[in-house]
């Protein structure tokens, strides 16, 4: 069974949101029309309370981008973004979530953030998504939406640690570029752990 798993297609991750990823938007008629060439379709959300320690303003004195050790590992922090229950948490109004069989949420720990749509960043917390796949013997994903960076980057790398064959495909992502050169490093990471890199022409 073929699987597309649809990265944070959420409103602060598009242009006007809290975290805006440069040209966001344009990722989601990619992702209505991919769905439609997969059997199962899968989502994720980033969903964070609101006393998350991802987000700077929940640590006075410290600003957007600073690292900070947070539970023991290094944390960059963000704007407040994805509050659970918040219009800023929804999926993007454009994006057709009728086909969308299952949304698994990540971040919900204050104190630890995650970036993969599998594991928190310190591989304590499962989202219930390997699982999901393993209950399915599915072995073979694709992913794409935001950020290319980020989430789907940790994704490509965690399922490749759980041995799963892992597609990203390029045009469907855009990322956060935090520092100049983080897109690239990323597709090099995501190649260099064996993910397949693609374009949605070549479904
Ligand atoms: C993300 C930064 C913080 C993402 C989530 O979805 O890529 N990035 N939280
Ligand atoms: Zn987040």
């Amino acid at each position: 069974m073929n699987v597309l798993i649809i990265v944070d297609l959420q409103n602060d991750f598009l242009p006007g949101g809290t975290l805006a990823v440069p040209h966001g938007d344009e990722v989601i008629p990619l992702a209505n029309e991919l769905q439609r060439r997969f059997e199962l379709v899968l989502a994720t959300r980033d969903w964070h309370p609101p006393d998350h320690g991802s987000f700077a303003a929940n640590h006075p004195g410290k600003k957007l981008g600073d690292r900070i050790m947070l539970d023991g590992i290094e944390q960059i922090l963000w704007p407040v973004h994805c509050v659970q229950n918040t219009h800023g948490a929804e999926f993007a109004p454009s994006f057709d979530t009728s086909r969308i069989a299952h949304v698994f949420h990540k971040g919900i720990d204050p104190r630890t953030d995650s970036y993969s749509t599998f594991f928190d960043n310190a591989h304590r917390r499962s989202t219930g998504l390997a699982d999901y796949l393993k209950k399915r013997s599915i072995k073979d994903i694709y992913l794409m939406g935001l950020a290319l960076d980020y989430c789907v980057k940790y994704s490509a790398l965690d399922a490749r640690q759980l041995g799963l064959k892992a597609h990203v495909i390029l045009d469907s992502c855009r990322g956060i570029g935090l520092e100049p050169g983080d897109l690239d490093r990323a597709l090099d990471e995501i190649k260099q752990v064996g993910a397949i890199l693609l374009q949605s022409s070549e479904l």
